[in-house]
């Protein structure tokens, strides 16, 4: 592993750091689903195509580069970013414009990935509105802290599997997703323990992740390198390639990781959640994503 990664200025030592696993699609539904319930993810290497995930990169940056946010003179699939001049309020409108696109839509409901979907989840999938997009500048501070999902979905089943895809290579300096290993048994330890103490509250703070038994923003922590030495683990991290999708369980702890890219590259990726038709939906999550929606 490629150290140091840091994140919200800690940095997480070598000795916490471990590489995620890589599965072959190839394998078969079965092994994929018994490697996903034994390690609360699986890391699908070339799902998809990967010149379509670039030309889809592509399209997204060329629709957002009125806003300042990318180098001019270079092809928009690079993604790099401009040193200054972003008009950031452009920027939050043009983004929850692309999260409203057809394309966007289809680029979620591709063929190969809704087949897998179905496949996995053993019926008809269904994939949740509620879709984001993120990206992240090179040389900022942002990354996204420690959590797991459920925390935002508790109005419906726990049986979620969330999608998270690279919109572009995203190598281990660019601040891509770190999960940390083992720790589905740590989310649902965690999350009983919340139901336990939750009783108290109302019916609409018990599923919210913004209640006052929640940390703010419902983040477990910032803090990493503490995190893996207090539960005496590992944050995994890899290179990720256009194509690969990982799916993580809805206990899996997870949180992204600082962009350093020495090519200064923006991080671009979507997060989507999907679920089997038949369990029950939550219904907060039937429309598209607002910035402050407090979901
Ligand atoms: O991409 C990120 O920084 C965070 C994504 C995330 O939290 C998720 O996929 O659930």
């Amino acid at each position: 592993m490629r150290a140091p990664l840091t994140a919200q200025d800690r940095t997480i030592p070598a000795e916490r750091l471990g590489l995620l696993q890589p599965t072959d699609p190839a394998i078969g539904i079965e092994a994929i689903r018994r490697r996903y319930e034994e390690d609360g993810y699986v890391w699908l290497k070339g799902l998809l195509p990967r010149a379509e995930v670039i030309d889809f990169r592509r399209w997204v940056f060329s629709h957002l580069a009125e806003t300042g946010l990318l180098a001019t003179g270079h092809d928009f699939a690079l993604g790099i970013a401009a040193a200054e001049g972003v008009d950031w309020s452009l920027a939050d409108r043009r983004l929850m414009s692309i999260v409203r696109a057809a394309a966007y839509e289809g680029f979620c409901a591709q063929p190969p990935l809704v087949r897998f979907m179905d496949a996995f989840l053993q019926g008809i999938s269904y994939l949740h509105k509620r879709k984001l997009m993120r990206y992240t500048r090179p040389g900022t501070a942002t990354a996204t802290p420690a959590h797991y999902d459920l925390v935002y979905l508790r109005g419906g089943t726990s049986r979620l599997v969330t999608a998270w895809i690279p919109i572009g290579d995203v190598p281990v300096e660019m601040g891509g997703l770190v999960y940390l290993e083992g720790s589905h048994a740590i989310g649902r330890g965690m999350e009983a323990e919340f139901r336990r103490r939750s009783g108290d509250l109302p019916p609409e703070d018990q599923i919210s992740a913004y209640n006052s038994h929640m940390a703010e923003g419902g983040w477990i922590s910032k803090d990493l390198p503490d995190m893996a030495e207090r539960f005496d683990t590992r944050w995994l991290a890899t290179d990720y390639e256009a194509g690969d999708v990982v799916l993580h369980s809805p206990y899996m702890i997870h949180a992204a990781t600082t962009n350093r890219d020495p090519a200064g590259c923006l991080r671009l990726s979507t997060d989507i959640r999907f679920q089997n038709v038949d369990d029950e939906i939550d219904a907060r999550w039937n429309n598209h994503w607002s910035l402050g929606d407090m979901l």
